[in-house]
């Protein structure tokens, strides 16, 4: 009887194992299943990924320079465009800058510097019209320089970035848009002279204001890689 009883125990103790070892595999299966999923729902909360890219910009200008002549107490348009500007649909334009500069050319003696406005319509090209580092029109009595700058590509500063936080079509997609800059940019320049002293003399006049517009489009494309 104590062999019978012995077997039996040792029976017991050999099914007792193997549901214990059957319960700790189901435990363990369920334990890295949930540490899974944690880790898993923390990334898709997150937005997250363990993959970083690096995205630079390679940077190019497209300038040219405009002579316009305004008469007194009127105003002309320069217009500008992709086409104008030379640049092909699938460039990428960061931004617009201009200088604006004029001097008193009559020629006539103590003749002052007139009165010059200009401005950037907001209308007519695809642009970052809200872009709160626009300067969309300036003025000048004096004959100093005026910069204009309109920002056209949103969010584009030239500064290369990291993120962990967009995939490599997003990043694409985002740098992509070439709709951006279509269309034409009007600047318009208003002149009021200011004659000279001798100008109660009728061969002596002030009537018109050379301006001169240098522009520049800041194009770029753009590389992103995987690190
Ligand atoms: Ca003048
Ligand atoms: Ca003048």
């Amino acid at each position: 009887m104590k062999d019978e009883f012995s077997i039996l125990d040792f029976l017991m103790e050999d099914y007792s194992r193997r549901i214990l070892a059957c319960f700790l595999s189901l435990l363990m299966i369920t334990l890295s299943f949930h540490a899974i999923s944690f880790f898993y729902v923390v990334d898709v909360e997150t937005g997250e990924s363990s993959i970083s890219y690096s995205v630079s910009f390679i940077s190019n200008e497209s300038s040219g320079q405009d002579l316009i002549l305004v008469a007194d107490d009127s105003s002309e348009n320069l217009i500008l465009s992709r086409e104008i500007a030379s640049i092909d649909e699938q460039t990428k334009i960061g931004y617009i800058e201009f200088l604006v500069s004029y001097s008193e050319s009559s020629g006539e003696f103590l003749d002052p510097c007139d009165d010059v406005h200009v401005e950037i319509s907001t209308s007519g090209m695809i642009a970052d019209w809200s872009n709160p580092n626009n300067i969309l029109s300036e003025s000048s009595s004096d004959c100093d320089e005026m910069i204009l700058i309109l920002y056209v590509y949103p969010n584009y500063s030239g500064e290369n970035y990291s993120t962990n936080e967009s995939s490599m079509e997003e990043i694409q997609n985002n740098w992509s848009d070439t709709s951006f800059g279509s269309g034409e940019l009007t600047v318009t320049i208003d002149v009021n002279t200011n004659p000279p002293p001798t100008s109660a003399i009728p061969s002596i006049q002030d009537d018109d204001e050379e301006i001169i517009v240098d522009w520049t489009f800041h194009l770029f494309d753009f590389q992103v890689d995987e690190f």
